[in-house]
């Protein structure tokens, strides 16, 4: 018997949330982090060190797989999870997203997007069958509706559109998707920073009927407080039972804010990218390690975490493989940043499992506002 897709909130405390994500394919606990793994690959890392880190889950792609090496091939030689070696569960977002802020020229339409590759620049088509299709084929165990995101500052009235144009290709996307068992589909919010629409887009959402939600159509340009703004509303119309998922957040700050405000999973490129770039993540804030202030300091960049690269390194030996452009540098910057994310992560599940959330909240603040790094 394929075990069931299953959602179980163990605590909640305030707005947050803890609990379990049970698949076939492992367990997710939440509230979760999902490293980015775009085309196949979390960028510097072994999928066993991403592991490593905490992870329960990654995302991927369907916009850059479907273009390179292609979805039918992935399928071929047995689908995503055997081909990067990461046999955990694998969302994949559905590529609409990524189509608007990477592809070339591109041509939106009732039926669906059309779009030049940022690759070659040979001409695509994603509609939300075939999104579903393409998730299908690489074996997602979290699939994503196809929608549209408008980028913020944008009119009522496009935001609007946006919107609804998302909840017909929902409906679609339900329909193709169909009954698959172990396989789960989210629907994704839109609406921007009005109530009203965020309302609309909730009820639609909810009559057709999803096995988790998005909050989507956030941190596209209108800051925090904004953002916090519409968390402060937008998980309460969504069902109580189902994983709520706030897509591409984001610092660590938003990331607690949201748990704060009701969301269970999160996503983001910045560990991973601020790896390949020098900054890294601590309790007392952000630093970068190419700063010439790094050179002679034989100190860990946070003597308190317990990931290689702290373990084993000194600021300065860091500083010196990154400005010296060595891969290890990459690579051990990535698994810190991964590393205190996943340990952000399992500090709130703790701290919300036993009715203290607010106190640690509190701690995190704090201990940034000392600074020092
Ligand atoms: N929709 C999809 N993917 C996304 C978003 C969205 O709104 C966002 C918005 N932050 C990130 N990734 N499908
Ligand atoms: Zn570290």
């Amino acid at each position: 018997m394929t075990a069931a897709f299953n959602f179980d909130v163990t605590a909640i405390d305030g707005a947050a949330r803890t609990g379990v994500i049970a698949t076939p394919r492992g367990a997710i606990r939440t509230p979760a982090f999902m490293p980015v793994g775009t085309a196949g690959t979390v960028k510097a890392m072994l999928p066993e060190s991403v592991a490593a880190t905490g992870a329960d889950i990654l995302l991927g792609n369907t916009y850059h797989l479907m273009l390179r090496p292609g979805a039918e091939r992935v399928a071929r030689l047995g689908g995503l999870h055997r081909f990067m070696h990461w046999e955990r569960p694998i969302l994949t977002d559905s590529g609409g997203f990524q189509v608007m802020s990477l592809a070339g020229l591109r041509k939106l339409t009732e039926h669906g997007v059309t779009f030049k590759s940022h690759i070659d620049g040979s001409r695509h088509e994603l509609t939300p069958e075939r999104s579903m299709e393409i998730q299908r084929l690489l074996g997602s165990d979290i699939v994503m509706c196809f929608d549209e995101c408008p980028a913020l500052p944008a009119s009522d009235d496009e935001v609007a559109r946006a919107m609804r144009l998302s909840m017909r290709w929902a409906e679609r996307s339900r329909a193709a998707f169909g009954d698959r068992p172990g396989h789960a589909l989210f629907g994704i919010m839109q609406g921007g920073v009005n109530r009203e629409l965020r309302e609309e887009s909730a009820e639609a959402l909810k009559a057709i009927g999803f096995d988790g939600y998005a909050v989507g159509g956030l941190a596209v340009g209108e800051g925090q407080a904004a953002m916090f703004g519409v968390l402060d509303y937008a998980p309460g119309f969504l069902p109580a039972e189902k994983p709520r998922y706030l897509m591409g957040v984001g610092k660590p700050e938003d990331i607690v804010g949201a748990v704060a405000r009701g969301i269970d999973m999160m996503d983001c490129v910045l560990p991973t990218r601020s790896g390949r770039t020098g900054q890294v993540f601590t309790r007392r804030g952000a630093l970068n390690i190419k700063n010439a202030r790094h050179q002679d300091d034989p100190r860990p960049i946070d003597e308190a975490c317990t990931c290689p690269a702290c373990r084993n390194y000194s600021r300065a030996y860091l500083h010196h493989v990154f400005r010296a452009q060595e891969i290890i540098a990459s690579m051990l910057l990535t698994w810190h940043n991964l590393h205190y994310y996943q340990e952000l992560m399992a500090g709130m599940r703790a701290a919300i499992a036993e009715g203290r959330f607010a106190a640690w909240q509190a701690g995190f603040h704090a201990l940034r506002e000392e600074g020092d790094v």
